[in-house]
Protein backbone atom coordinates (compact mmCIF):
# COMPACT_ATOMS: atom_id res chain seq x y z
CA UNK A 1 0.00 0.00 0.00
CA UNK A 2 1.35 3.28 -1.16
CA UNK A 3 1.86 6.34 1.74
CA UNK A 4 -0.99 8.10 0.35
CA UNK A 5 -3.32 5.18 0.76
CA UNK A 6 -2.12 4.59 4.45
CA UNK A 7 -3.41 8.16 5.08
CA UNK A 8 -6.59 7.90 3.53
CA UNK A 9 -7.06 4.80 5.56
CA UNK A 10 -5.84 6.16 8.91
CA UNK A 11 -8.22 9.66 8.34
CA UNK A 12 -10.90 6.85 7.41
CA UNK A 13 -10.75 4.93 10.35
CA UNK A 14 -9.81 8.06 12.26
CA UNK A 15 -6.38 6.78 13.53
CA UNK A 16 -5.93 10.05 15.06
CA UNK A 17 -2.63 8.60 17.12
CA UNK A 18 -0.73 7.20 13.83
CA UNK A 19 -1.57 10.33 11.21
CA UNK A 20 1.07 12.52 12.23
CA UNK A 21 3.94 9.89 11.98
CA UNK A 22 2.81 8.91 8.58
CA UNK A 23 2.49 12.18 7.47
CA UNK A 24 5.89 12.56 8.47
CA UNK A 25 6.83 9.47 6.00
CA UNK A 26 4.98 10.61 3.35
CA UNK A 27 7.26 14.07 3.48
CA UNK A 28 10.43 12.13 3.81
CA UNK A 29 9.68 9.89 0.59
CA UNK A 30 9.35 13.53 -0.98
CA UNK A 31 5.66 13.34 -2.08
CA UNK A 32 4.50 17.24 -2.36
CA UNK A 33 2.59 18.31 0.87
CA UNK A 34 -0.46 19.84 -1.57
CA UNK A 35 -0.63 16.11 -3.22
CA UNK A 36 -0.72 14.77 0.48
CA UNK A 37 -3.55 17.59 1.47
CA UNK A 38 -5.73 17.02 -2.17
CA UNK A 39 -5.38 13.19 -2.54
CA UNK A 40 -4.72 11.54 0.89
CA UNK A 41 -6.78 14.30 2.85
CA UNK A 42 -9.48 16.12 1.31
CA UNK A 43 -10.71 13.62 -1.19
CA UNK A 44 -11.20 10.81 2.00
CA UNK A 45 -13.69 12.99 3.19
CA UNK A 46 -15.58 12.83 0.45
CA UNK A 47 -15.45 9.80 0.82
CA UNK A 48 -16.47 10.17 4.70
CA UNK A 49 -19.10 12.47 3.36
CA UNK A 50 -20.12 9.30 0.86
CA UNK A 51 -20.24 6.98 3.16
CA UNK A 52 -22.27 9.56 5.54
CA UNK A 53 -24.62 9.83 3.05
CA UNK A 54 -25.33 6.22 2.49
CA UNK A 55 -25.66 5.43 5.99
CA UNK A 56 -22.85 3.46 5.55
CA UNK A 57 -21.25 5.49 8.52
CA UNK A 58 -22.72 8.06 11.35
CA UNK A 59 -21.89 11.23 12.75
CA UNK A 60 -19.24 9.74 15.02
CA UNK A 61 -17.26 7.94 12.21
CA UNK A 62 -17.24 11.70 10.63
CA UNK A 63 -15.86 13.43 14.09
CA UNK A 64 -12.88 11.22 14.50
CA UNK A 65 -12.43 10.84 10.55
CA UNK A 66 -12.08 14.77 10.90
CA UNK A 67 -9.84 14.83 14.16
CA UNK A 68 -8.01 12.39 12.42
CA UNK A 69 -7.67 15.05 9.27
CA UNK A 70 -6.84 17.61 11.88
CA UNK A 71 -4.02 16.36 13.22
CA UNK A 72 -2.51 15.43 9.71
CA UNK A 73 -2.84 18.64 8.57
CA UNK A 74 -1.00 19.88 11.82
CA UNK A 75 1.95 18.17 9.98
CA UNK A 76 1.61 20.01 6.94
CA UNK A 77 0.55 23.40 7.85
CA UNK A 78 4.07 24.82 7.93
CA UNK A 79 4.99 23.45 4.74
CA UNK A 80 2.11 24.86 3.14
CA UNK A 81 1.64 27.96 4.78
CA UNK A 82 5.62 28.66 4.14
CA UNK A 83 5.30 32.07 2.07
CA UNK A 84 4.06 34.05 4.89
CA UNK A 85 5.84 37.36 4.42
CA UNK A 86 4.32 40.85 3.22
CA UNK A 87 1.95 42.44 5.62
CA UNK A 88 -1.13 42.33 2.97
CA UNK A 89 -3.89 43.25 6.08
CA UNK A 90 -5.94 41.67 8.28
CA UNK A 91 -8.59 39.35 7.48
CA UNK A 92 -11.27 37.66 9.84
CA UNK A 93 -12.60 34.70 9.23
CA UNK A 94 -15.32 32.44 10.51
CA UNK A 95 -17.97 29.70 9.45
CA UNK A 96 -21.57 30.60 10.18
CA UNK A 97 -23.76 30.52 12.94
CA UNK A 98 -25.53 26.80 12.99
CA UNK A 99 -22.46 25.41 11.47
CA UNK A 100 -19.35 23.81 13.01
CA UNK A 101 -17.53 22.40 9.97
CA UNK A 102 -14.35 24.39 10.17
CA UNK A 103 -11.86 22.09 8.31
CA UNK A 104 -11.90 23.76 5.07
CA UNK A 105 -12.19 27.18 6.83
CA UNK A 106 -8.97 26.41 8.67
CA UNK A 107 -7.00 25.55 5.07
CA UNK A 108 -8.90 28.82 3.95
CA UNK A 109 -6.92 30.32 6.90
CA UNK A 110 -3.71 28.91 6.88
CA UNK A 111 -3.22 29.58 2.81
CA UNK A 112 -5.10 33.56 3.72
CA UNK A 113 -1.98 33.71 6.17
CA UNK A 114 0.60 32.14 3.73
CA UNK A 115 -0.35 35.13 1.28
CA UNK A 116 0.70 37.71 4.14
CA UNK A 117 -2.66 38.10 5.85
CA UNK A 118 -2.38 38.81 9.90
CA UNK A 119 -5.61 36.26 9.95
CA UNK A 120 -8.41 36.22 13.27
CA UNK A 121 -10.34 33.47 13.37
CA UNK A 122 -13.76 33.30 14.95
CA UNK A 123 -14.04 29.83 14.81
CA UNK A 124 -17.34 27.98 14.01
CA UNK A 125 -20.82 28.92 14.76
CA UNK A 126 -20.09 32.44 14.38
CA UNK A 127 -23.37 34.66 15.25
CA UNK A 128 -23.26 37.85 12.82
CA UNK A 129 -22.68 40.31 15.56
CA UNK A 130 -19.56 38.99 16.19
CA UNK A 131 -18.18 39.22 12.96
CA UNK A 132 -19.49 42.68 12.84
CA UNK A 133 -18.10 43.85 16.62
CA UNK A 134 -14.38 42.05 15.35
CA UNK A 135 -14.92 44.34 12.64
CA UNK A 136 -15.31 47.26 14.39
CA UNK A 137 -12.38 46.22 16.91
CA UNK A 138 -10.47 45.67 14.02
CA UNK A 139 -11.29 49.29 10.90
CA UNK A 140 -8.20 48.45 9.17
CA UNK A 141 -9.30 44.75 8.23
CA UNK A 142 -8.79 44.40 4.55
CA UNK A 143 -11.08 40.61 3.58
CA UNK A 144 -14.05 39.00 5.48
CA UNK A 145 -13.71 34.96 4.95
CA UNK A 146 -16.96 33.70 5.84
CA UNK A 147 -17.46 29.83 5.16
CA UNK A 148 -20.35 27.73 4.93
CA UNK A 149 -20.91 23.74 4.60
CA UNK A 150 -24.64 23.01 5.21
CA UNK A 151 -27.24 23.88 2.60
CA UNK A 152 -29.19 24.63 6.21
CA UNK A 153 -26.65 27.62 6.88
CA UNK A 154 -26.69 29.21 3.70
CA UNK A 155 -29.25 31.50 4.62
CA UNK A 156 -26.55 32.54 8.23
CA UNK A 157 -24.24 33.63 5.73
CA UNK A 158 -26.69 36.02 3.57
CA UNK A 159 -27.75 37.40 6.50
CA UNK A 160 -23.88 37.69 7.62
CA UNK A 161 -23.37 39.64 4.75
CA UNK A 162 -26.51 41.66 4.54
CA UNK A 163 -25.99 43.16 8.28
CA UNK A 164 -22.26 43.37 7.63
CA UNK A 165 -22.91 45.65 4.71
CA UNK A 166 -25.94 47.02 6.65
CA UNK A 167 -23.43 48.10 9.16
CA UNK A 168 -22.17 50.69 7.20
CA UNK A 169 -18.60 50.13 7.30
CA UNK A 170 -16.74 49.85 4.95
CA UNK A 171 -12.71 49.49 3.21
CA UNK A 172 -13.22 45.91 2.92
CA UNK A 173 -14.47 43.01 0.34
CA UNK A 174 -16.32 40.16 1.53
CA UNK A 175 -15.34 36.62 0.09
CA UNK A 176 -18.05 33.39 0.62
CA UNK A 177 -16.95 29.63 0.14
CA UNK A 178 -17.78 26.10 1.14
CA UNK A 179 -18.63 23.27 -0.26
CA UNK A 180 -22.48 24.04 -1.17
CA UNK A 181 -21.56 27.96 -2.32
CA UNK A 182 -21.15 28.53 -5.58
CA UNK A 183 -20.72 31.97 -7.88
CA UNK A 184 -24.11 32.29 -8.43
CA UNK A 185 -25.26 32.36 -4.74
CA UNK A 186 -22.05 34.68 -3.85
CA UNK A 187 -23.31 37.14 -6.44
CA UNK A 188 -26.83 36.59 -5.06
CA UNK A 189 -26.11 37.65 -1.91
CA UNK A 190 -23.85 40.55 -2.76
CA UNK A 191 -20.61 39.03 -1.68
CA UNK A 192 -17.48 40.74 -3.23
CA UNK A 193 -16.28 37.34 -4.43
CA UNK A 194 -16.36 33.76 -4.38
CA UNK A 195 -13.56 31.20 -4.13
CA UNK A 196 -14.16 27.34 -4.60
CA UNK A 197 -11.00 26.26 -2.81
CA UNK A 198 -8.54 27.09 -0.39
CA UNK A 199 -5.61 28.25 -2.77
CA UNK A 200 -7.86 29.97 -4.71
CA UNK A 201 -9.33 32.13 -1.62
CA UNK A 202 -5.78 33.64 -0.64
CA UNK A 203 -5.45 34.33 -4.26
CA UNK A 204 -9.05 36.52 -4.16
CA UNK A 205 -8.11 37.60 -1.41
CA UNK A 206 -4.73 38.69 -2.53
CA UNK A 207 -6.23 40.62 -5.34
CA UNK A 208 -9.26 41.95 -3.34
CA UNK A 209 -6.53 43.96 -0.75
CA UNK A 210 -4.98 45.00 -3.44
CA UNK A 211 -8.10 46.79 -5.99
CO1 LIG B 1 -20.91 17.17 8.21
N1 LIG B 1 -21.92 17.29 6.55
N2 LIG B 1 -22.56 17.33 9.24
N3 LIG B 1 -19.80 16.87 9.75
N4 LIG B 1 -19.55 16.68 7.01
C1 LIG B 1 -21.17 17.33 5.30
C2 LIG B 1 -20.86 18.78 4.91
C3 LIG B 1 -22.15 16.61 4.28
C4 LIG B 1 -21.97 17.05 2.82
C5 LIG B 1 -22.05 15.07 4.43
C6 LIG B 1 -22.99 14.34 3.49
O1 LIG B 1 -24.14 14.20 3.78
N5 LIG B 1 -22.50 13.86 2.35
C7 LIG B 1 -23.55 17.01 4.90
C8 LIG B 1 -24.16 18.31 4.37
C9 LIG B 1 -25.32 18.06 3.44
C10 LIG B 1 -25.90 19.35 2.98
O2 LIG B 1 -26.00 20.32 3.65
N6 LIG B 1 -26.35 19.31 1.75
C11 LIG B 1 -23.23 17.08 6.37
C12 LIG B 1 -24.19 16.97 7.41
C13 LIG B 1 -25.59 16.62 6.97
C14 LIG B 1 -23.87 17.15 8.77
C15 LIG B 1 -24.82 17.09 9.98
C16 LIG B 1 -26.18 17.80 9.77
C17 LIG B 1 -25.00 15.61 10.33
C18 LIG B 1 -25.98 15.33 11.45
O3 LIG B 1 -25.81 15.76 12.56
N7 LIG B 1 -27.00 14.62 11.10
C19 LIG B 1 -23.98 17.76 11.08
C20 LIG B 1 -24.19 19.28 11.15
C21 LIG B 1 -23.49 19.89 12.32
C22 LIG B 1 -23.46 21.42 12.21
O4 LIG B 1 -22.60 21.96 11.57
N8 LIG B 1 -24.44 22.07 12.82
C23 LIG B 1 -22.60 17.47 10.60
C24 LIG B 1 -21.50 17.30 11.46
C25 LIG B 1 -20.24 17.00 11.05
C26 LIG B 1 -19.09 16.71 12.03
C27 LIG B 1 -19.11 17.65 13.25
C28 LIG B 1 -19.24 15.28 12.52
C29 LIG B 1 -17.84 16.81 11.09
C30 LIG B 1 -17.18 18.22 11.09
C31 LIG B 1 -15.99 18.30 11.99
C32 LIG B 1 -15.20 19.56 11.76
O5 LIG B 1 -15.26 20.24 10.74
N9 LIG B 1 -14.45 19.90 12.78
C33 LIG B 1 -18.47 16.62 9.72
C34 LIG B 1 -17.72 16.28 8.56
C35 LIG B 1 -16.28 15.88 8.77
C36 LIG B 1 -18.29 16.31 7.26
C37 LIG B 1 -17.64 15.89 5.91
C38 LIG B 1 -17.58 14.38 5.89
C39 LIG B 1 -16.27 16.45 5.63
C40 LIG B 1 -16.15 17.98 5.70
C41 LIG B 1 -14.71 18.36 5.50
O6 LIG B 1 -14.02 18.67 6.44
N10 LIG B 1 -14.23 18.26 4.23
C42 LIG B 1 -18.67 16.51 4.87
C43 LIG B 1 -18.72 15.73 3.57
C44 LIG B 1 -17.93 16.41 2.45
O7 LIG B 1 -17.43 17.50 2.57
N11 LIG B 1 -17.91 15.77 1.34
C45 LIG B 1 -19.87 16.72 5.70
C46 LIG B 1 -12.84 18.53 3.90
C47 LIG B 1 -12.65 20.06 3.72
C48 LIG B 1 -11.23 20.36 3.33
O8 LIG B 1 -13.50 20.45 2.68
O9 LIG B 1 -14.90 21.93 4.20
O10 LIG B 1 -15.58 21.51 1.78
P1 LIG B 1 -14.52 21.69 2.80
O11 LIG B 1 -13.61 22.94 2.39
C49 LIG B 1 -13.16 23.11 1.07
C50 LIG B 1 -14.08 23.99 0.19
O12 LIG B 1 -15.45 23.86 0.52
C51 LIG B 1 -13.51 25.35 0.34
O13 LIG B 1 -12.12 25.16 0.59
C52 LIG B 1 -11.87 23.86 1.14
C53 LIG B 1 -10.86 23.10 0.30
O14 LIG B 1 -9.75 23.77 -0.03
N12 LIG B 1 -14.00 26.26 1.37
C54 LIG B 1 -13.91 27.60 1.16
C55 LIG B 1 -14.51 26.05 2.60
N13 LIG B 1 -14.77 27.21 3.20
C56 LIG B 1 -14.40 28.19 2.34
C57 LIG B 1 -14.42 29.57 2.46
C58 LIG B 1 -13.94 30.34 1.39
C59 LIG B 1 -13.48 29.74 0.23
C60 LIG B 1 -13.45 28.36 0.09
O15 LIG B 1 -13.91 31.68 1.40
C61 LIG B 1 -14.17 32.36 2.58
Amino acid sequence: MGKLEEIAEAIEGGKSKIIAGLVEEALAEGIDPLKILNEGMIATMGNVGEKFKKAEIFVPEMLVAARAMKKGVEVLKPKLAAGAATAAGKCIIGTVSGDLHDIGKNLVGMMIESAGFEVIDLGVDVPVDKFIETLKENPDTKVIAVSALLTTTMPAMKDTVAAIRASGLSGFKIIVGGAPITQDYASQIGADAYAPDAASAAVVAKQLSAA
